[in-house]
Parts: C-alpha cells; sequence; structure tokens
C-alpha cells in the first residue's frame, strides 16, 4: 500500500501570528488514519509549527533549502539549519523556484544529494509549461525532469522521494489537469521509474498531484489509480477547504 499524502504548501503566506490562527484550528481537526498530512511553512514559522505541532499527527516540511551544507551564501537555509528546527523534509524543484529562481536540474539534482546525505525527504516537482503541451513535449518533458533531477540516486534512496506533478499552466491559475491527465501522466511516471530502476521501487512511491486541487475537485483526482494525493497551494491556506480535500480519499 503506498502512502496517501496531502501537503500544504503556503508558498510566501502566513507570518508567525497566521500561522499561530491557522495551527490552533488546525489542532482541533481529526485526521483519517491513512492519510499523511504536511504543511510547508515559510522558513520564519518553521520552528513554531514544528514545536506548535509536536503532539498532532501533522508533519511540517519546508519549501526549499541550498545545495551546500554550509558557507557564503546570503540569504540561503541549509538542510542542517532545517533539520535543527524539525523539518525533516523538504520540497524541492517547484515549478516557481525553477521559474523565478533560475533552479535547474544540475542544481536541483545537487539539493536532491544534499538532502538525502542529510537523511531528508525529498518532495521533488516536476511539471510542463502549457507550451510544451500544446506542442506534444510534455511527456518527453517530463521524463527529463525526472531523469535529470532524480535518476542518479540509489535504489534505496527512493524511500525517501515522494514525487509531485504540478502542470505549470494549472499552478493557481484555477484551471486543473483533468482526472485523466492527471492520471495518464502519473502512470507514465510510474512506468519510467519501474523502467528505470524497478517495479517494486515504482509501486512504492507516492506520486502527488498539484495545481489548482480545490474541495470540489480533489475527490475525482485522487480517485485515479495512481494519484496519491496532493500538493496544495491556495486551498492549503484555510483550514477549512485543507481540511475537505484531506477527506477526499
Ligand atoms: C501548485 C500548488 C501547490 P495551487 O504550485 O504547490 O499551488 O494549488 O495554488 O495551484
Amino acid at each position: 500500500m503506498r502512502k496517501k499524502i496531502v501537503a500544504g504548501n503556503w508558498k510566501m503566506n502566513n507570518d508567525l501570528a497566521e500561522t499561530e490562527m491557522f495551527l490552533v484550528e488546525l489542532k482541533k481537526q481529526v485526521f483519517p488514519e491513512n492519510v499523511v498530512v504536511m504543511i510547508a511553512p515559510p522558513f520564519t514559522s518553521l520552528n513554531h509549527a514544528f514545536n506548535s505541532v509536536r503532539e498532532h499527527p501533522v508533519m511540517v516540511v519546508a519549501q526549499n533549502m541550498h545545495q551546500s551544507s554550509d558557507g557564503a551564501f546570503t540569504g540561503e537555509i541549509s538542510a542542517k539549519m532545517l533539520k535543527s528546527v524539525g523539518a525533516n523534509t523538504v520540497i524541492l524543484g517547484h515549478s516557481e523556484r525553477r521559474a523565478y529562481f533560475m533552479e535547474d536540474s544540475a542544481i536541483l539534482a545537487e539539493k536532491v544529494n544534499t538532502a538525502l546525505e542529510n537523511k531528508m525527504t525529498v518532495i521533488f516537482c516536476i511539471g510542463e509549461e502549457l507550451d510544451d503541451r500544446k506542442k506534444g513535449n510534455h511527456f518527453e518533458l517530463i521524463i527529463t525532469q525526472l531523469s535529470e533531477g532524480l535518476f542518479h540516486i540509489a535504489d534505496e534512496a527512493w524511500e525517501n522521494i515522494i514525487i509531485a506533478y504540478e502542470p505549470v499552466w494549472a499552478i493557481g491559475t484555477g484551471e486543473t489537469a483533468s482526472p485523466e491527465q492527471a492520471q495518464e501522466m502519473h502512470k507514465l511516471i510510474r512506468k519510467t521509474i519501474a523502467e528505470n530502476y524497478s517495479k517494486t521501487i515504482a509501486d512504492k512511491v507516492s506520486i502527488l498531484y498539484g495545481g489548482s486541487v480545490k474541495p470540489d475537485n480533489a475527490i475525482e483526482i485522487f480517485g485515479q489509480t495512481d494519484v496519491d494525493g496532493g500538493l496544495i497551494g491556495g486551498a492549503s491556506l484555510n483550514v477549512e477547504s485543507f481540511m475537505k480535500i484531506v477527506n477526499s480519499f
């Protein structure tokens, strides 16, 4: 059985007081036993969130980290720093990092290595732009992002990898991939992992869908065979809508 996961990616939202207001509400909720619930607050709220949810089945994860272990990288955060504030999981390769912060596959492969060396779990994001889909390049592009970012890792490292497929054209736009489009891509991702590693490994990897997941479309998307949950942006900022999505399996 693969893990079902719902992860809220807060992006650059919620200061410390807003984080606490959200957590006060979240901690009153009962989570389904078969779903791993994660939230990814900004760096400034990580430690507070980690301490606040200690007694609750919510994992606190980071949205990014630097590939180096330490040094003169003004404004950056290392794996060790994240772990010191309770974040043992990190989102890497989000399309916003790729697009606005020029993170290419080479940098992301380094970040993956650093995270794994530090015994962290990685939520590795991949996704095509609208133009790629229009040109029919989307399958090829996803295979390239997968292989350049991840296919150098050892078999056993896959235990610490979660994939998030996020078509860029569906992020924050209100436009969602259809359940069939999501399933088609998730199936391809799993098949590609099986071909490059093994079916056993591929069958165990959780593949999340991200891109305008909302309470009214989550059930259909999560109902697809190869969709194991979601990476949720906008709809994770409100406890009520987030919980509806958590309860959508
Ligand atoms: C995709 C997603 C969360 P949203 O980036 O990572 O955001 O749900 O707002 O499209």
